[in-house]
């Protein structure tokens, strides 16, 4: 009886930047907490929760994980979208919390147990020019990092997804600005083109042959652009090619793939298998790049994975500084547990964000553990979270040198 809901609070914080975060209480007063952040919509899901979702869910009982998800998916009866996916992540991780804290066991275990010791992450790596970027390196490299993302300003553009406005520095580089309206950047594909390889070619120099080398294309290549970059980069065996081209079109990734041995990457602005289901059906990705806080938590982005394992696919979970450290820490416990596991993106929150999340997961020599506190291993501090209050932000809008609107 305990176990009914007894209230579905929405927290809004912004430690350096905005997160939402769903706390679901027990009549005995257990918590979970689950992350509900959609980078620039913040306040869409806090609304949809708010407002729609935690009338529904007083009184359920908190062990009814799969019923209150399909509750809220086919009850909802409008269909998947980024808004409702990431309302249900925040619902359902919550309750993945609550009931392995009843457990008394780290989330994980609830899941199979671990399957490996660790969970490979990559840091993020850039530079206004290359030899920024080799420093960049080095820096994640002597924190320990065995994987890293590079990306460098492009020669004759003006700002470029991906890449630091500071010179160095862990929190180096946040997408999203604090401004009520969005920034807009300046896009040239051909120049993209061209340069890319060299980047791919000077670290390679630098680093070696070894080093894990990923890089993200951030949605903004045709298909036969996509195909032509990763022709290109194939001399240097990067571990992936992420989002080349934008991905509703998923029959897209034929012609891409039908042209190179590139690894690819796709998946964090997805949010149900059915997104993923030709791109694995058909072998035309290589890793799942979703994360849980869109995907409808721990309960929609297992589908994914599992239906992924079939085809030999394996995850690499977005955890951007967008993902807060409640999402963090679900995507910590799935990638432990799975047996489908390729890496996972840890890009390192500003310091404040400590403030406000305390949690439990770790980072040492290039792996992250999510720790074995019962549940997720995050609690929220109410007093440091009302120190930092919502302001709008969004993320940069790109436009190619003749003024279109481009995928950014
Ligand atoms: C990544 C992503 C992010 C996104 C951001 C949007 O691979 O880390 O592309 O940088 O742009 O999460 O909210
Ligand atoms: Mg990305």
């Amino acid at each position: 009886a305990g176990t009914r809901i007894r209230s579905a609070e929405v927290l809004i914080s912004s430690p350096s930047r905005n997160f939402v975060t769903l706390r679901i209480t027990t009549e005995d007063g257990v918590t979970g907490l689950g992350d509900a952040t959609l980078n620039g919509r913040e306040l869409s899901v806090a609304s949809y929760l708010q407002d729609h979702v935690a009338p529904l869910l007083v009184g359920l009982d908190a062990h009814r994980i799969e019923d209150t998800w399909q509750l809220l998916y086919r009850g909802a009866y409008w269909r998947r979208g980024p808004v409702t996916m990431t309302a249900i992540a925040a619902v359902d991780v919550a309750l993945w919390d609550i009931k392995a804290k009843l457990a008394g066991m780290p989330l994980h275990q609830l899941l199979g147990g671990a399957s490996r010791d660790g969970v490979l992450v990559y840091g993020h790596a850039s530079g206004r020019d290359l030899d920024a970027l080799h420093d960049s390196v080095r820096e994640r490299i002597a924190e320990g990092f065995h994987a890293v993302r590079i990306q460098a300003a492009v020669p004759g553009i003006r700002t470029v997804y991906g890449v630091s406005s500071k010179p160095t520095g862990r929190s180096s580089y946040e997408p999203a600005q604090r401004a009520t309206l969005a920034v807009e950047t300046e896009w040239d594909t051909d120049r993209y083109l061209r340069f890319v390889p060299d980047m791919f070619d000077s670290v390679r120099q630098e680093f070696g042959v070894e080093l894990p080398l990923l890089h993200d294309g951030h949605h903004r290549m045709t298909p036969i652009q996509a195909a032509r970059l990763g022709k290109d980069l194939e001399p240097y065996r990067p571990f992936w090619l992420e989002d080349c081209t934008p991905a509703e079109n998923q029959e897209a990734l034929r012609l891409v793939r039908q042209h190179t041995t590139t690894p690819l990457a796709i998946g964090e602005v997805m949010n149900t298998v059915w997104d993923f289901q030709t791109l694995i059906r058909e072998h035309l990705i290589d890793f799942v790049r979703a994360s849980a806080a869109h995907t409808g938590g721990i309960t929609g982005l297992r589908r994914v994975f599992d239906y992924a394992a079939l085809y030999g696919v394996r995850s690499g979970s977005h955890g951007a500084t967008d993902i807060s450290p409640v999402g963090m820490a679900a995507a910590l416990h799935l990638d432990l547990a799975i047996n489908n596991f390729g890496i996972q993106e840890y890009m390192q929150h500003d310091p404040l964000v400590a403030e406000v999340f305390h949690s439990a997961y770790t980072f040492a020599d290039g792996c992250m553990h999510p720790g074995d506190d019962p549940g997720l291993g995050v609690t929220y501090d109410d007093a440091a979270a009302d120190r930092f209050a919502y302001e709008p932000a969004y993320l940069p809008v790109a436009r190619r040198v003749d003024g279109t609107v481009h995928d950014w």
